[in-house]
């Protein structure tokens, strides 16, 4: 198992600031994106890789959920907070300028509609009869909420969570999803170093989660050990395959709680779930690189990933 030296000998950096954070959980989510994407792409191999964990081969395309987050990073480097207004038009002017990453069915109705000036309140009710998506495409993006608030206090880090979600995703279990994620990324960057961190960061994001479906799948992440199986924990707590936040959240946080040491061994697992595994992966890395912290991402997988386009 390779582990982030740096984690275990306690020299991280402790004044890491928040584009820095910002930075590094983009690498992880996009890296894990990207990752994961590739094992949609050439199903034969994918047993052949896992059995071996040979990289599949590059360049790896990284998909909407990346993109995404580029999106929100960019409205807090240019912004400071989660502007909702500006995070809204900058995913419908990304979305425009590159509809096919692999957008879930409803978002692509919702970008659609903001980038032709329907405010972005009555977009995201345009789906599911009103209800709004339940997806968990909210989730996907927040590693970056967390990474960017991690020194705020929980509740806050869960009120921006919410704020970034509620552009896209006006179900409360789609929010909350991203509300999880985001605590759980936060948690992730404040006890690095500490190696029995993993039960305690699913604690906090079941603390800070609103009760519904996703909630009740962290109390249940909480109940397995980590120790179990990834198919035993993928049984019980799903692997993304129905594109929920209630079937990939709390399978994801307890996947990144099993192997917060090791980016690495983290992706292989997660990947190895199978399900919705761009997304599963963006997840699982946006949060382990928080832990794990600057160079904890194997440069051979960084390289394969494709240049992120954005601005900053
Ligand atoms: O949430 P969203 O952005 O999807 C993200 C996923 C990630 O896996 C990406 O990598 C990409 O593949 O898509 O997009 P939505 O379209 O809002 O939600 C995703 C899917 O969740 C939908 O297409 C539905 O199948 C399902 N879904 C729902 N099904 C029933 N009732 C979301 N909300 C509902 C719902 O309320
Ligand atoms: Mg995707």
């Amino acid at each position: 198992m390779k582990v982030c030296l740096a984690v275990v000998r306690g020299e991280m950096s402790t004044t890491m600031n928040a584009e820095a954070r910002l930075r590094l959980s983009l690498d992880g989510l996009s890296v894990g994106d990207a990752f994961g994407e590739r094992f949609f792409v050439d199903p034969a191999l994918i047993f052949q890789q896992l059995g071996h964990r040979s990289m599949p081969p590059g360049p790896w395309r990284y998909s909407d959920d990346t993109e995404m987050a580029l999106a929100i990073a960019q409205t807090l480097l240019e912004c400071g907070h989660v502007d909702q207004d500006a995070l809204a038009r900058t995913f419908a002017d990304r979305y425009a300028e590159e509809p096919h990453r692999g957008y879930g069915a409803g978002a692509h109705r919702i970008l659609e509609a903001i980038a032709f000036e329907t405010p972005w309140q009555q977009a995201a009710r345009l789906v599911f009869d009103g209800q709004g998506s339940m997806g968990n495409g909210a989730a996907m993006r927040a590693p970056v909420v967390g990474a960017w608030c991690a020194d705020l206090p929980l509740e806050e880090v869960a009120q921006e969570a919410r704020r970034s979600a509620e552009v896209t995703h006006a179900h409360p279990d789609g929010q909350a999803g991203a509300i999880a994620v985001a605590v759980a990324a936060a948690w992730a960057w404040r006890s690095r170093g500490d190696l029995e961190a993993g039960r305690r960061l699913i604690e906090a994001a079941f603390e800070h989660t609103p009760p519904g479906e996703t909630r009740d799948g962290i109390h249940k992440a909480l109940g397995t050990p980590l120790s179990a199986s990834i198919t035993l924990g993928m049984e019980r707590l799903g692997n993304g395959r129905r594109i929920l936040s209630s079937d990939t959240v709390p399978f994801c946080l307890w996947s990144a709680a099993r192997r917060l040491e090791s980016f690495e061994d983290a992706m292989w697992q997660t990947v190895s779930a199978l399900g919705d595994r761009d997304t599963t992966c963006a997840i699982v890395g946006g949060i382990v690189s928080l832990f794990g912290g600057p160079g904890c991402i194997p440069e051979d997988m960084l390289t394969q990933r494709e240049t992120l386009n954005w601005p900053h």
